[in-house]
């Protein structure tokens, strides 16, 4: 059966750097040969009806331009400014603003009117985040009947701070014309149930089935992973080497702790930087020994809430460099910009600390990143935050919680003088893991469940 797969940015072959999602969803489609909509990523006064068509080692990519006025209701505005903050429990930062909905629907609706003429009745539609909501829906208008799975990427939160939306009701319908809705932990698919219910599905809890208007959908975890061989490559390619004993030059024989994050105020940051200035004070010995490297890559950059996260950061960097520095030892350094894949995987491996602190996050890749590009003679230490979907696969890390600057300043200090045998033990077990769950068994999962609604029709 051929895949088909809808997602807000579609990653074309020449995008060089394209993560391990993409790969790993282009992998999917190659099998049987896809097709993969989205938005281009660009902005046009008079957008085109008609979707751009590109196709490569047997993928089709097929992409739409948006109009201003559609990239503020439905990008910048529903899905960013309400969806993403709501989803990530931060119902102070949601805007509620009636009129951006119906610019996001009208979005999905013109998602669906290019989607639909191209689709075969034995085709398997995946379609992806919360960008993309009601799409199922528009392409069931529009007569489509074959399935359609639905992966949610980020948090489904708990049903109090869902129904802080002021239309949560529609919202949950839309995700219940999908035959198989997935989500990244148990946790969230239990949050889904139980909203499922309230709003009268009649749900069996042990299966993740959902009865309601008429349709039967399954709801499932299934953990995204990484591609872990991907990773350690990349962490002993030569390139990386060279560039990274360039860029760790100045450091000395620092220790390095690594933060790795799009700049979102979902990451916690802040308060990681709290956590390490109290490492500094609390344990004195690591002064002039010890180095934060926090890349922050910028994103968002319209909406007005990631401006005001970029400013709290760089004045707290500068507070802890003010209090703590000394000539020859800067304590935090931090990076407000990309850096390539492989450069990443580099500093990963020379990092002692990976220091992962989402106050929520749907999975967190940087966090499997980083255990992936360990060397096993000498691995580095995982410090994970109990709010990222990753902590639920990933008990070997040391887990803490990130609103607690105390308990992170602890790991800090455990992960620094954890002895050789132990660091060696927990990263086994963890890319252990990483390898049973991987980037393969994650699209195989879904699309496998989703080939079985096909089968039981
Ligand atoms: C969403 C969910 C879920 C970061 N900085 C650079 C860079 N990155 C790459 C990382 C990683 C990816 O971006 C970030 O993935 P995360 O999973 O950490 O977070 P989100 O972007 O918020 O992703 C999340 C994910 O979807 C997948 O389902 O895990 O919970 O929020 O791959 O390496 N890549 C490059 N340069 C950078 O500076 N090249």
């Amino acid at each position: 059966m051929r895949l088909v797969v809808a997602s807000n940015r579609v990653a074309t072959p020449a995008q060089q750097s394209s993560g391990g999602l993409a790969v790993g969803l282009r992998g999917a489609m190659q099998e049987n040969g896809g097709l993969w909509f989205g938005w281009s990523g660009d902005v046009k006064a008079r957008p085109s009806g008609r979707p751009r068509i590109v196709s490569a080692d047997g993928v089709t990519y097929a992409t739409i331009d948006l109009s201003p006025e559609e990239h503020d209701l439905y990008y910048n505005g529903y899905a960013n400014r309400t969806l993403w903050p709501l989803f990530h429990y931060r119902v102070d930062l949601a805007a509620f603003d009636r009129a951006e909905y119906p610019g996001y629907q009208r979005v999905n609706a013109k998602f669906a009117r290019v989607m639909a003429p191209s689709l075969k009745k034995d085709d398997l539609v995946w379609v992806h985040d919360y960008h993309l909501i009601p799409l199922g829906e528009e392409l069931r208008s529009a007569g489509c009947r074959m399935p359609l799975g639905f992966f949610l990427h980020i948090p489904f939160p708990a049903p109090e701070v869902y129904k802080a939306l002021y239309n949560y009701k529609r919202l949950a319908r839309h995700l219940l014309c999908y035959d198989v809705v997935g989500f990244q932990t148990r946790t969230d698919v239990d949050a889904f149930l139980a909203i499922a219910a309230q709003i009268g599905g009649d749900v069996d809890s042990a299966t993740g089935t959902v009865q309601a208007f008429g349709r039967t959908v399954r709801c499932a975890a299934f953990p995204i992973g990484i591609d872990v061989d991907e990773f350690s490559r990349l962490a002993e390619s030569p390139s990386a080497k060279a560039q990274l004993k360039r860029q760790l030059n100045g450091l000395g024989e620092s220790n390095l702790i690594i933060g790795v994050d799009r700049l979102d105020y979902s990451k916690g940051l802040p308060d990681r930087l709290a956590a390490f200035e109290r490492l500094l004070a609390d344990y004195p010995a690591n002064r002039r020994r010890v180095t934060l490297l926090q890349i922050a890559a910028p994103t968002r950059v319209d909406v007005p809430e990631y401006v005001d996260i970029r400013h709290e950061l760089e004045t707290a960097a500068g507070h802890i460099n003010g209090r703590f520095a000394e000539f020859d030892w800067e304590p935090v350094r931090y990076i407000n910009r990309a850096y390539k894949r492989s450069s990443l995987a580099g500093l990963y491996r020379a990092a002692r600390v990976g220091l992962v602190t989402p106050h929520r996050d749907g999975m967190n890749l940087v966090a499997k990143e980083y255990v992936a590009a360990q060397d096993e003679r000498d691995p580095g230490v995982l410090v994970l935050s109990q709010f990222a979907g990753a902590a639920a696969q990933m008990d070997d890390a040391l887990i803490v919680n990130p609103y607690d600057i105390q308990d992170v300043a602890a790991a800090l200090q455990r992960a620094l003088v954890m002895p050789l045998a132990e660091r060696q033990g927990r990263w086994r077990r963890l890319v252990d893991g990483l390898r049973a769950e991987d980037i393969v068994w994650w699209r195989r999962s879904f699309v496998e469940a989703l080939a079985g609604v096909a089968r039981r029709r």
